[in-house]
């Protein structure tokens, strides 16, 4: 968010610097702002999924899934990133409180829907994390932009920041089972595991590829 918009919020916090409480009616205000953005931006990119089935016949965008953040999980990654947890530190540190995760079917998809949300006139894209073209350690593949929104407020706009990650169906039945089994689970998975997921992966990528091969045969 912007100085001004974070002024705006300080308003409705009062005290933007004060301890971050999940319980308390400020962080349940705060919230407020993040589920409108997330709203705002959901209706935004199922437009596009409409357009391009209604009107050029094609299935851009299978699926559209939306979330906030669970405030525990919120919490857990301040303590992560080592910030003191404070109202301010959660906005300007925490990029995926809101997030949309778009999928499609394939890679090429990606790049493409990509494109099309960095010409958005009123999206604005922050930041990006191409882990498609260079997946993570893990085997984590997606593409990440961090953008803001803009809420029309009844006073003015104010700009929200999400999260959106686009991935393919493969990627995303990759990313979903090894979020179950892995990366969010406390104990340590064996390295076999680990390495067999870094294979799965990479079977994955082989397999997307051969599908964009596939359609432009
Ligand atoms: P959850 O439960 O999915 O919300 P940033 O602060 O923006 O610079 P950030 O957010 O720390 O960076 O990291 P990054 O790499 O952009 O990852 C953000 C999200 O991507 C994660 O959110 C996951 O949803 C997903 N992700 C990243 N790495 C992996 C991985 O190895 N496996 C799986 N399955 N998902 C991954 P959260 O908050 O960690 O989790």
């Amino acid at each position: 968010m912007r100085e001004n918009d974070l002024m705006i919020i300080e308003n409705f916090l009062e005290n933007k610097e004060e301890a971050l409480d999940i319980k308390d009616e400020p962080f349940e205000k705060l919230m407020f702002f993040y589920k409108s953005a997330l709203k705002e931006l959901e209706t935004q990119i199922n437009i596009v999924k409409d357009e391009f089935k209604i009107m050029y016949n094609y299935d851009l965008i299978d699926r559209i899934d939306t979330r906030i953040k669970e405030p525990k999980s919120i919490i857990k990654k301040m303590e992560k990133k080592k910030c003191k947890k404070t109202y301010l530190n959660l906005i300007d540190k925490i990029n995926d409180v809101a997030g949309i995760r778009i999928v499609c079917t394939l890679k090429d998809d990606i790049f493409f829907i990509r494109d099309l949300i960095r010409e958005m006139s009123d999206i604005h894209v922050i930041k990006e994390k191409d882990y498609v073209t260079n997946p993570k350690k893990s085997g984590y593949t997606s593409y990440h932009m961090i953008v803001e929104v803009p809420v029309r407020l009844t006073q003015r706009t104010i700009y929200v920041k999400c999260e959106i990650q686009i991935r393919t169906l493969a990627m995303d039945f990759w990313a979903s089972f090894e979020h179950k089994v892995k990366y969010k689970t406390e104990q340590e998975v064996s390295k076999k595991a680990s390495k067999e997921l870094v294979t799965c992966a990479k079977m994955i990528n082989k397999f997307d590829t051969k599908m964009v091969s596939i359609k432009n045969t």
